[in-house]
């Protein structure tokens, strides 16, 4: 559950940064897993203006510094790039907020990380994308990013170390199944069966980068649909945000968690499994926007494993929510009993969907 604050604390919390103007109201923003968001309301001369003031969960990013370090270098980055093309009016990054020391992050009395944005005005993140053609803006806003960050000079801090290394993830289920701390494994024999059986497939990818046929990059991790605003007028994807997680990864592994979150046309936690699959038309203006952007700097083997990452990536992620189910919820937020037992289930549905159209996806190739 996101921690309650009083106004008079979210009023305290942003004074920690160098915002002019008073303080109108905060109100929690967004539906993010893992940190606490606010939206703040200032009136700056008579103008309303608004800022996200965000709380890192420190639970599951160790460093917090490390953190803000690599987001401060990659919005420096994609500034630079955004300003030397002309698209100031048309293109956003996330534009941090300096504390009083300087520093685009700040500690409270109890020890948590802060930091605050600009907010992007006239846009938003999709819960669950309308079409095809807003499926195609999204990935051609993920795969810019990645383009835009082919230059980027030096390594970036591994946020949260193997954080797509699948085979990791599944040593992780077989020791929480091993654990069973909340006696809940027998319930979920099924879905365990599910990730043993396709256990074979789930290092394909670390085994190519490992043979040099795919490249290591600089990538987003969380390129889930609600993670980049879409423009309320020109419906174009105008800026990424959620970067705690860039670090150095596969391009596959944004495909792979668009076609996920993107294609379904449910809910992550939906009940109902009838409603969850892979809608085929979302993946082809996926397929088709991230070829548009980010096509030349692929590699054929990238290329080829396009329909195959979004398999694995469901799973992947599937298998995070059961683990966490089976050690008692303690990773993603939850509001309700169960709930990460049915995102884990709406993956696997979703798995079995895109592996009954896996012949169709690859005949795009
Ligand atoms: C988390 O916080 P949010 O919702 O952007 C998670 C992702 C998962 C996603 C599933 C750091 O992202 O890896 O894919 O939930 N982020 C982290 O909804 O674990
Ligand atoms: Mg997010």
């Amino acid at each position: 559950m996101a921690t309650p604050y009083t106004q008079r604390e979210i009023r305290r919390l942003i004074g920690m940064f160098d915002v002019y103007g008073d303080f109108l109201v905060g109100t929690p923003f967004g539906n993010g897993n893992v940190n606490d968001t606010f939206q703040l309301t200032f009136d700056q001369g008579g103008i309303r203006l608004h800022y996200i003031l965000q709380r890192i969960n420190s639970h599951v990013f160790k460093e917090p510094i490390k953190v803000m370090e690599n987001v401060a270098r990659v919005t420096d980055h994609l500034l630079k790039k955004i300003r030397a093309s002309h698209q100031e009016t048309k293109k956003r990054t996330i534009r941090l907020l300096n504390a009083h020391d300087g520093r685009p992050f700040a500690f409270d009395d109890c020890g948590n990380c802060w930091r605050a944005y600009i907010f992007v005005e006239h846009a938003r993140a999709y819960e669950v994308l309308e079409s095809p053609e807003q499926a195609f803006r999204v990935a051609q806003g993920f795969g810019e990013f990645q383009r835009q960050l082919v230059d980027f000079n030096g390594r970036l801090h591994e946020t949260i170390p193997d954080f797509h290394n699948t085979p990791k993830r599944v040593a992780a289920l077989e020791a929480a199944v091993k654990a069973d701390v909340c006696n809940r494994a027998k319930e979920v024999e099924r879905e365990i069966d599910f990730v043993l059986s396709r256990k074979d497939e789930t290092d394909t990818l670390i085994k190519l980068n490992a043979s040099g046929d795919i490249p290591e990059r600089i990538t987003h991790n969380d390129t889930k649909a609600n993670n980049i605003l879409i423009d309320d007028l020109s419906g174009e994807a105008v800026c990424v945000i959620d970067l705690d997680t860039v670090m150095p990864g596969l391009s596959l592994y944004d495909f792979g968690d668009m076609v996920r979150s993107g294609t379904n046309p449910a809910e992550e936690d939906e009940i109902n499994l009838d409603k969850v699959g892979m809608r085929f038309d979302m993946y082809k203006g996926f397929y088709e926007g991230f070829v548009d952007a980010a096509g030349k700097v692929l590699t054929p083997a990238e290329k080829e494993y396009l329909p195959f990452s979004g398999k694995l990536i469901t799973l992947e992620i599937g298998m995070r929510f059961l683990t966490d189910y089976l050690s008692g919820d303690v990773y993603f937020k939850t509001r309700r009993p169960r709930q990460n037992l049915d995102r884990c289930r709406t993956q696997f549905k979703l798995v079995e969907s895109m592996e009954a159209q896996m012949k169709r996806m690859k005949a795009l190739l």
